[in-house]
C-alpha cells in the first residue's frame, strides 16, 4: 500500500496523460477503463494512499476535490446527473492506493450496475 503509485507517475508527467482539468492542488483524468459514458477521476497531487489517510490539516484539499468534481461534472455535460465514488481499501475495490474521486455520469444509475 505504501510506495509510489501509477498516479504520481501520471501527475509529474512521467507517463503522458492528457488533464482534463489540473490546478496547483489536484489533477483530472480520464479513466482508462470507464464504467460509464462520462468516468473521471480527480486526483490529489498529494500522495494521500486512502481516504482513512487524511488527516485534519487535508480538510481544505478534500473539500476543494469536491468542489472541483462537481464543477468538472458539469463542464463534461453531466448536468445535475452524476455520483462521486471513492473506493476506500483493497476490499472496497480499491486498486490504486492514491487517493481518487470517480466522476461516473451520463449513464441511469439502473445500467451502471456499481
Ligand atoms: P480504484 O478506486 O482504486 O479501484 O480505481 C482505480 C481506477 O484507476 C480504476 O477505475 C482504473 O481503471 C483506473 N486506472 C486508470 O485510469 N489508469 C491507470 O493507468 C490505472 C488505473 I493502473
Amino acid at each position: 500500500m505504501s510506495g509510489e503509485t501509477i498516479f504520481s507517475k501520471i501527475i509529474r508527467g512521467d507517463i503522458p496523460t492528457e488533464f482534463v482539468y489540473e490546478d496547483e492542488q489536484c489533477v483530472c483524468i480520464a479513466d482508462i477503463n470507464p464504467q460509464a459514458p462520462v468516468h473521471l477521476l480527480v486526483i490529489p497531487r498529494k500522495p494521500i494512499p486512502r481516504l482513512v489517510d487524511a488527516t485534519p490539516e487535508d480538510r481544505e484539499l478534500l473539500g476543494h476535490l469536491m468542489i472541483k468534481a462537481g464543477d468538472i461534472a458539469r463542464a463534461a455535460g453531466c448536468g445535475d446527473a452524476f455520483r462521486l465514488i471513492v473506493n476506500n481499501g483493497e476490499q472496497a475495490g480499491q486498486t490504486v492506493f492514491h487517493l481518487h474521486l470517480h466522476i461516473l455520469g451520463n449513464k441511469a444509475y439502473t445500467e451502471a450496475g456499481l
